[in-house]
């Protein structure tokens, strides 16, 4: 069963309010998604284990903490999870990137795959899967699939906004996948869109609407 984390932090949901709101150019849309998925890297990344090491600092020896084991996988959903995939890396430079590319049939409201490229060693790594919206789920159970059937065994979800129907959908495809938001919403509209939400995610980042 997957669990669900919704980030409550007071400068997460001040910064999704800005994001939300339809009055937001792309350039502040842009930045303010950028810095929320930094903020969401930075608690999502809580349960990475430690090592110790030894290092000399100007006054002597320091017992000091690194992160242990591979480094971590960072997959965004083409193309609305490249809008996070800065912020993440910020936190988190040696990270790896791969993409999945998946478009939605505006007449089926189904996921088509065109691109797939991950890091090397798959199945050592563990992956956070980033787009900003879980609307129906679709898009984000097909990329992880996709990034399963080539080895992957450790995987998070990241969003920013989610529906209760695409949360649930995820849960019966990928039950081992935890989810982590900044925001659960009411519902989906008939046109698949989350409702309050904040529109399509990859228009207002690239401004293409
Ligand atoms: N999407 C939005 N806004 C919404 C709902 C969906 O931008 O309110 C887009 C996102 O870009 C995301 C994809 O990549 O649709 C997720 O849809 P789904 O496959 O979860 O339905």
């Amino acid at each position: 069963m997957s669990k669900v984390f919704v980030f409550d932090h007071p400068l997460i949901q001040h910064k999704l309010s800005y994001i939300r709101d339809k009055q937001t150019g792309t350039k502040e849309f842009r930045e303010l998604v950028e810095e929320v998925a930094a903020l969401m890297a930075f608690e999502i990344t809580r349960d990475l284990s430690l090592e110790e090491t030894t290092v000399e600092t100007p006054v002597g020896p320091a017992v000091a903490n690194r992160i242990a084991g591979k480094k971590l996988g960072v997959v965004p959903i083409l193309r609305a999870g490249l809008g996070m995939t800065d912020g993440i890396l910020r936190m988190i430079p040696a990270a790896k990137v791969g993409h999945v590319g998946l478009y939605r049939d505006p007449e089926t409201l189904k996921p088509v795959e065109y691109y797939v490229k991950l890091p090397n060693d798959v199945e050592e790594r563990d992956f956070i899967v980033i787009d900003p919206m879980l609307a129906t789920g679709g898009s984000a159970i097909d990329a992880i699939a996709s990034i399963k059937k080539r080895g992957a065994t450790n995987i998070k979800l990241m969003c920013l906004v989610a529906a209760p129907e695409g949360v649930k959908a995820l849960n019966e495809a990928h039950p081992d996948v935890d989810v982590y938001l900044a925001a659960m919403d009411e519902k989906l509209d008939d046109h698949g869109y989350i409702v309050p939400g904040l529109g399509d995610a990859g228009d207002r980042l690239f401004g293409t609407k």
